[in-house]
């Protein structure tokens, strides 16, 4: 293209939108202009209440002063140093944040750019343990129905969504995946639902059926949030770990969504009292203001690697920006700012409120289920026979039109607000949503 060509403010083209649909977009654009707390200002100079932090990542809010600054003066010191062979200060400083805010055993962090990269690298970090052990027999990857876990080649293999699967390709071989936990007997649940821990017990079948020693890792989402928040039933997650630790298999929690204080506390395996051997997580790391992911790993997984010549690499995986200096001093300024207005534990006390506030809506027309944890709420609407989507798609529309900004996934309405929501915003929301539900067709 010509260097003097300027396109037109309102050139919509150029710009092939993530999972979007383009046209419908273009035709009728939304856009965001600027943003402070717990609102987006539209073009149109609309305030938009922001009732999913973004895409479930602005978890503290935004405009953040801590985080502006620490962006601001960490560009001015060292944009950019190399990741490989060379390292600087703020990279080993998030590190040990990390390593602090995390449970007990997450004693190591691998930096990477996002959550699609955090899964692939702890995959990966999981079939080079047990090759370093001497187990490189341990090849296959057990993933779940319903589950999502990035777009890349391993996470939508081992993911369960099949749009996401289906136009490409083959994927990696030797997946398998668990059924999904959701059971209609447990509709309009408030928090865990009692029915379904046996759907664990599918794993044990999976092992019989290739011999557990093939399988390298299961990765789970501890509570699925993309595919429309599918709560793991009481007891799940206990029999999932049981099982892989009878048979020598890594278990590996996808926290891209429930890090960071979504559930009220540091991580969901803080949260559920199970830890996996690897968590993969992105998102609220840095507040979703500058791309960073990362994968927590215990000691012993760690440790495993660090054998053979010091000269040597011991893991061969990294990526361009991993532990990028302006990402890094961005996640430092989260995570001080999680701490010092104690936000995790403001999740978890606003919990019940939001809880009483999301259940009030299963009198409206269309629900069929209402589900919630922490400051997550889903509500499953009844598809329109023949138009799946659309009736969901059209409350996002109307919902964003009436000033709050809502996540549609299927024929599920998703919300996931900053951690600084105030109990007015909550009546907000769901005092728009129930107009919203109420006019829908
Ligand atoms: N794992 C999980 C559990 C996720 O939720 C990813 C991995 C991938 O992260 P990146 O940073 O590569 O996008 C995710 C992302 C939605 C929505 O509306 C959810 C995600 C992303 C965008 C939208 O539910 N989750």
């Amino acid at each position: 293209m010509a260097l003097d060509r300027k396109p037109a403010p309102n050139d919509l083209s150029a710009f092939w939108m993530p999972f979007t649909a383009n046209r419908q977009f273009k035709s009728k654009p939304r856009m965001f202009v600027s943003a402070d707390g717990m609102f987006y200002k539209t073009d149109d100079g609309r305030d938009v209440l922001d009732g999913t932090a973004g895409l479930w990542c602005c978890n503290a809010g935004h405009n953040r002063p801590k985080i502006v600054e620490a962006i601001r003066a960490q560009a001015g010191e060292l944009d950019y140093a190399p990741a490989f062979q060379m390292g600087h200060p703020k990279a080993f400083e998030l590190a040990s944040a990390l390593r602090d805010m995390a449970p007990e055993p997450f004693d190591h962090v691998f930096f990477t750019n996002s959550g699609s990269e955090s899964v692939e690298t702890a995959l990966k970090i999981a079939l080079a343990y047990h090759r370093a052990r001497g187990e490189g027999q341990r090849t296959r990857l057990i993933g779940r129905e319903r589950g999502y876990h990035g777009v890349n080649f391993g996470g939508i293999s081992v993911g369960g969504i099949v749009n996401n699967r289906k136009f490409f390709g083959t994927l990696l071989t030797g997946v398998d995946h668990l059924p999904a936990t959701h059971l209609p007997e447990n509709a309009m649940t408030r928090g865990q639902p009692e029915h379904g821990a046996q759907l664990a017990d599918e794993l044990e079948k999976i092992c019989a059926l290739h011999g557990p020693e093939t399988i390298a890792a299961v990765i789970v989402e501890p509570m699925a949030g993309s595919t429309g928040v599918l709560l793991p039933p009481k007891g799940y997650l206990e029999r999932l770990r049981e099982i892989c630790t009878k048979h020598g298999i890594l278990l590996i929690f996808d926290e891209v969504i429930t890090g960071f204080g979504r559930l009220g506390s540091s991580f969901a395996a803080e949260h559920f009292g199970v830890m996996p051997d690897l968590i993969t997580c992105a998102k609220g790391l840095t507040n979703g203001v500058i791309p960073m992911g990362a994968v927590l790993a215990t000691s012993e997984i760690h440790d495993a690697f660090m054998t053979g010549p010091e000269h040597m690499i011991e893991l061969f995986h990294g990526y361009t920006y991993s532990g990028n200096p302006i990402a890094s001093a961005a996640g430092l300024a989260t995570l001080a700012t999680y701490r010092e207005e104690g936000l995790f534990e403001r999740a978890a006390e606003l919990a019940p409120y939001w809880e009483d506030a999301l259940h009030s809506l299963s009198d409206c027309p269309h629900v069929i289920d209402i589900r919630n944890m922490g400051l997550i709420g889903a509500i499953e609407l009844e598809p329109i026979a023949g138009a799946p989507t659309r009736r969901a798609f059209q409350a996002f529309l109307d919902a964003f039109d009436k000033g709050c900004l809502i996540r549609t996934t299927g024929d599920i309405i998703a919300l996931s607000p900053p951690l600084i929501i105030e109990k007015g915003h909550i009546d907000q929301l769901f005092g728009t949503l129930r107009d919203v539900l109420t006019g829908l067709d």
